[in-house]
């Protein structure tokens, strides 16, 4: 009884030093795994969120090749630019300014003036973006002939083309299509000249067996990814679509030999890992079958714990050099699609 009375003074300096340090011990654990699991939270988070950004992405893109050549030439429906070192960029004929019941279906398209000679200057694909003046046919600047040009390209309040500075346009020959296709940016448009910016392609010489060439122009989407920023940015027609985005890598499938088949990657599947690069001047559209993309997207912050991110190699792309884990989820997502516009299947 008095043994216990004499303990009654409480704690002893240790006691409670013991139990202090105990207590922030399991405060510590507890905000430790509260965080962990904030942050467990914050990269599912980030996932999902690429994973839908990239997801409306993709089917935008699905649905621009699928249309693709529609109501126009098929040497002007699908143009791009093959890197094994950035990423690629696509061009696809634009159905925006196009009215769908037009009766002159399959050669709409902006001619060039009598006077404008297709005389280019460049052989292969121009080393830098090279301008280029072309005056226009004043009977089809009008591309669908509807009376009404589309885009305000001066903001005066006046449309003036159905082509759009910034977007992209595709050049060929409508009645020589094998002679390739030629792609770039417009940066001026009137309705009487557009001013283009070519980027890719090119025309073949004409040779006596060719018919009278008939050079068009039509608007195009352009999708490239921006990396002058700290996130790479995919862009159509230099609109955001969406940040995040590592690499854009195009493939083509060809049916050169037309013989049912897509032969080996060497001869009919330039822009994959075993074929050729994809040179647009040297390819004929009405021979495309399909068009494969892929999207490389990452997260928007890093991830501390994961030890496995880095750069992620598509078709026929290349890492950079000493290209290591940085701590980036990325996501992949491939689409192929065969555009229905083009080919046997197409109108002309
Ligand atoms: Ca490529
Ligand atoms: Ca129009
Ligand atoms: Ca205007
Ligand atoms: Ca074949």
């Amino acid at each position: 009884m008095s043994r216990r009375n004499t303990n009654r003074a409480g704690f002893t300096l240790i006691e409670l030093m013991l139990a202090m340090t105990l207590l922030s011990i399991v405060v510590i654990m507890t905000l430790d795994s509260l965080t962990r699991q904030q942050k467990t939270s914050i990269v599912t988070e980030q996932i999902v969120e690429v994973q839908q950004n990239v997801r409306a992405v993709s089917s935008l893109v699905e649905r621009e090749i699928r249309m693709a050549g529609f109501m126009v030439p098929n040497a002007v429906g699908v143009c791009g630019i093959d890197s094994t070192t950035a990423p690629d960029q696509l061009f696809l004929s634009e159905t925006e300014p196009i009215v769908p019941d037009d009766e002159r279906a399959g050669t709409l398209g902006a001619r060039l003036s009598s006077t404008q000679n297709w005389t280019p200057t460049w052989s292969g694909t121009p080393a830098t973006p090279l301008n280029l003046t072309l005056n226009l046919d004043s009977t089809t600047t009008d591309l669908d002939g509807d009376g009404n040009f589309f885009y305000d390209n001066d903001g005066n309040g006046t449309a003036e083309a159905d082509f759009r500075v910034n977007g992209g346009f595709i050049l060929g020959d409508l009645a020589n299509p094998h002679r390739g296709t030629v792609c770039g940016t417009v940066t001026a448009a009137s309705s009487t000249q557009i001013t283009v910016a070519v980027i890719g392609g090119q025309l073949a010489a004409l040779v006596t067996s060719d018919a009278e060439e008939e050079i068009v122009l039509v608007p195009a989407a352009h999708y490239r990814v921006n990396t002058g920023f700290s996130t790479g940015r995919l862009e159509r027609n230099q609109d955001l679509l969406a940040q995040g985005i590592d690499d854009l890598q195009i493939s083509y499938f060809f049916d050169v030999d037309d013989d049912g088949v897509i032969d080996s990657a060497a001869a009919e599947e330039p822009g994959t890992a075993g074929g050729a690069a994809y040179n647009p001047a040297n390819w004929d559209n009405e021979t495309l079958k399909e068009i494969r993309f892929s999207l490389v997207v990452r997260t928007r912050a890093t991830d501390q714990n994961f030890g496995n991110g880095g750069f992620i190699t598509f078709e026929n792309r290349v890492a950079p050099v000493g290209s290591g884990n940085d701590g980036f989820r990325r996501r992949v997502i491939v689409g192929a699609v065969r555009p229905r516009n083009i080919g046997n299947s197409g109108s002309i």
